[in-house]
Order: C-alpha cells, then sequence, then structure tokens
C-alpha cells in the first residue's frame, strides 16, 4: 500500500540535508516561532482553533451542494451505526490503532504537515528551507541547537491525553484492544495507560536520551534542563568531539525503528478491525504497514483527510471506511453510537 508517490521524505531516505549553514541561520527564527507559539497557547489553545479554521477553509473549497452535503451526512451516519453495531455484536474482538500526530493536536502539540498550524509550517515560515533536516543526524551533528530549540519549545509543554487517546483506553479496557502502533513521540499513549504490551512507539519517544556515540543513557531531565538553558548536553563518559552529543531516544529520518517495531510487526495480521487516526501515513515505513494487514480486514479512518496511501486503487476491493473532520469530535461521536 505504499505509495511510490508518496511527497514526503520517508524514514529510510533521508533527505538530502541542508547546509550547516543554513541550520545555523535560522535558530534565532525559530526563536522567534516558538515566542509565536507560546503566545499561541496562552490565547486558550489557539492552535485547535487553527485547526478548525484551516478544516472550514477546506470545506469551503470544494462547494457542495446541499443535496450532496445530505447525502454526506446520510452515509456517515449509516456507516457509523454499522460499524458500532458491530463492535457492540462482538463482531471484532482484535482492534488495532495506526496512530500519528494528529491525535495530539487537540493537547496541543502541532502535528508535521497540517498547512499553517503543522511544525513544518511554522518551521519553514521562520526562513528554514528544509524543516525536516532537523530530523536528520547529519544536521544534528553539524548543530545540534535547531532540535535541542524545537525540543525545548514543542516537548517541554505540559500536554495531556486527548479524546483520542481515551478511546484507545477505553477499548483496552473493555478487552478490544490489539495493539497500537504510534509514530508519536510525547508518550501521550502511555500517559493514559496503554499497556506496554500492546503498544509500538514506532518513533521512539522523549522519556530519556542517550549518547549519540556511545549510546550511554541520560535521564531526559538533564537533556531538557540543557535545553532549557540554550545549552548543549555532550557526553562526559565518551567526550567524542562530534557525535558525543546527547538526544532523546526518538528515532531521526534515516535510523532504524525500535526492535519492537519488527517484532510486533506480525501481530498486526491478526487484527480484526484496523482505526488509523490522525496520520498522513508519508513516513516509511511506517506508511507501509497497511500492507500486511489482510485485504478481508476492515480499515477505518479517522482523519482530516484521506492519506493518499487509502484511496489507490485496491485490486482487492479492500473495505476503507473514512470519518472525515475532527478527531476529537468523531470519537466522542462513536463513543455515544457505542453507548460507552
Ligand atoms: P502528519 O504528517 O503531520 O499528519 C497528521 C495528520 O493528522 C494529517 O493528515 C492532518 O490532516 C491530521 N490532523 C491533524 N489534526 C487533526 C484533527 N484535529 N482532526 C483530524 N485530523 C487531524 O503526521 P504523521 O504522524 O502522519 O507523521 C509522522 C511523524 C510526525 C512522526 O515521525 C512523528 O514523530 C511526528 N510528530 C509527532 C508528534 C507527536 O509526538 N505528537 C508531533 C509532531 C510530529
Amino acid at each position: 500500500m505504499a505509495s511510490s508517490s508518496d511527497e514526503s521524505l520517508p524514514l529510510h531516505e533521508s533527505p538530502q540535508p541542508a547546509t550547516t549553514v543554513e541550520c545555523f541561520e535560522n535558530v534565532d527564527a525559530l526563536q522567534e516561532a516558538s515566542e509565536d507559539l507560546t503566545s499561541t497557547r496562552k490565547r486558550k489553545r489557539t492552535t485547535c482553533k487553527v485547526v478548525k479554521k484551516e478544516k472550514q477553509n477546506s470545506e469551503t473549497t470544494k462547494k457542495r451542494t446541499k443535496k450532496e452535503i445530505r447525502q454526506e451526512e446520510a452515509l456517515r451516519k449509516s456507516e457509523m451505526e454499522s460499524l458500532t453495531e458491530a463492535i457492540k455484536a462482538g463482531t471484532y474482538r482484535k482492534i488495532a490503532f495506526l496512530v500519528g500526530a494528529g491525535i495530539s493536536v487537540n493537547a496541543g502539540i502541532p502535528d508535521f504537515r497540517s498547512p499553517k498550524s503543522g511544525l513544518y509550517a511554522q518551521v519553514k515560515k521562520m526562513g528554514l528551507p528544509h524543516p525536516e533536516d532537523i530530523f536528520t543526524l547529519d544536521c544534528f551533528y553539524d548543530d545540534p541547537r535547531a532540535f535541542y530549540h524545537i525540543a525545548k519549545e514543542f516537548f517541554t509543554y505540559e500536554a495531556h491525553p486527548t479524546d483520542a487517546h481515551r478511546f484507545m483506553k477505553e477499548v483496552e479496557s473493555r478487552k478490544l484492544l490489539h495493539m497500537v502502533y504510534t509514530q508519536n513521540i510525547d508518550g501521550l499513549e502511555v500517559d493514559v495507560g496503554i499497556s506496554e504490551k500492546k503498544l509500538v512507539q514506532a518513533h521512539g519517544h522523549m522519556r530519556s536520551a542517550h549518547c549519540c556515540h556511545c549510546k550511554k543513557e541520560y535521564s531526559i531531565e538533564e537533556f531538557f534542563a540543557a535545553a532549557k538553558c540554550d545549552e548543549i548536553l555532550r557526553c562526559s563518559s565518551c567526550n567524542h568531539p562530534t557525535h558525543g552529543i546527547i538526544k532523546p531516544h526518538i528515532i531521526f529520518f534515516g535510523e532504524k525503528l525500535p526492535r519492537t517495531f519488527h517484532t510486533r510487526l506480525q501481530k498486526l495480521e491478526d487484527a480484526d478491525l484496523i482505526v488509523v487516526m490522525g496520520t498522513s501515513l508519508k513516513v516509511k515505513p511506517f506508511s507501509t504497514l497497511l500492507s500486511s494487514v489482510p485485504s478481508s480486514t476492515p480499515i477505518v479512518v479517522i482523519n482530516r483527510d484521506l492519506p493518499a496511501s487509502c484511496t489507490r486503487k485496491d485490486p482487492t476491493d479492500r473495505q476503507i471506511i473514512f470519518f472525515p473532520g475532527d478527531i476529537e469530535e468523531t470519537v466522542r461521536e462513536m463513543k455515544g453510537y457505542l453507548g460507552w
């Protein structure tokens, strides 16, 4: 299912890194960007409002007739009813979630690719031509300041699980959860209480850190303490001049995914329902996960837009049920139908 026409920068195909100078020159701009973000958060989580505005904008771009809207609403209602009736009837007992940054947007953490509010747009606006370079080892070794800055601004913010996280936990509490495969590094799945054995944090997490050269472990508190003072934490053990830098346990573009991603990959085949939430499915190899799902397994997509890899003409006629709109609203609607 992975689209060969993906525009994004796949995890195992690193982008051409920007020059060191480009990274350096834009640290001040990033500072300004993050000041913007802080005031945005102060103004009662305006991120969510921006997201809503974007939603309205995209909806008005394509003018739909009243009849079309009524038809869409009727279809949504009937699909929501049959899905939730099937869950209530016990048809699906092994539900697997494939999730991404979109489920944490309502917690105040921007995603990558939303056109205005996404992290890439905010960083790009400030003049960094290739924002994704911040997440490459080449740029990190050249100048870790940009990444430290982003980490300080976006991941020290105290975020709490959203309704989407709570929905997954509810599914687990009702013994219907098969697995959660997340691309998120914010750890909100852990905070909401998803058990470790049911969770794959495919792109790592921000709970601990290590030296990129000798792998010595450091606490995330040490990392953030340095980041907050705009200092770079270097390894006191190996003192390696270029690679002895402390980085959280998150996976950069081009790095290997954690072992659990590979060892628990096969479990996806046994799921009887797949729910995709809050991801553009543009980052490989995560985006290829759906290809290991048998074509008889229905896929539910809860997202503002349908990921490109889900719209491709599927010769197996896979059933894809798409609930467009805000994730939080959709999961609340679903819970209502489920009577949870
Ligand atoms: P992405 O490419 O930014 O896609 C996010 C998707 O969510 C888009 O399709 C949006 O339209 C959709 N979306 C955002 N908000 C909403 C909403 N409120 N309602 C409905 N849909 C919404 O992000 P992906 O997760 O697909 O990309 C994978 C990257 C993002 C991974 O490498 C992550 O580590 C990385 N990331 C993680 C976080 C985090 O941990 N919270 C934050 C930013 C980026």
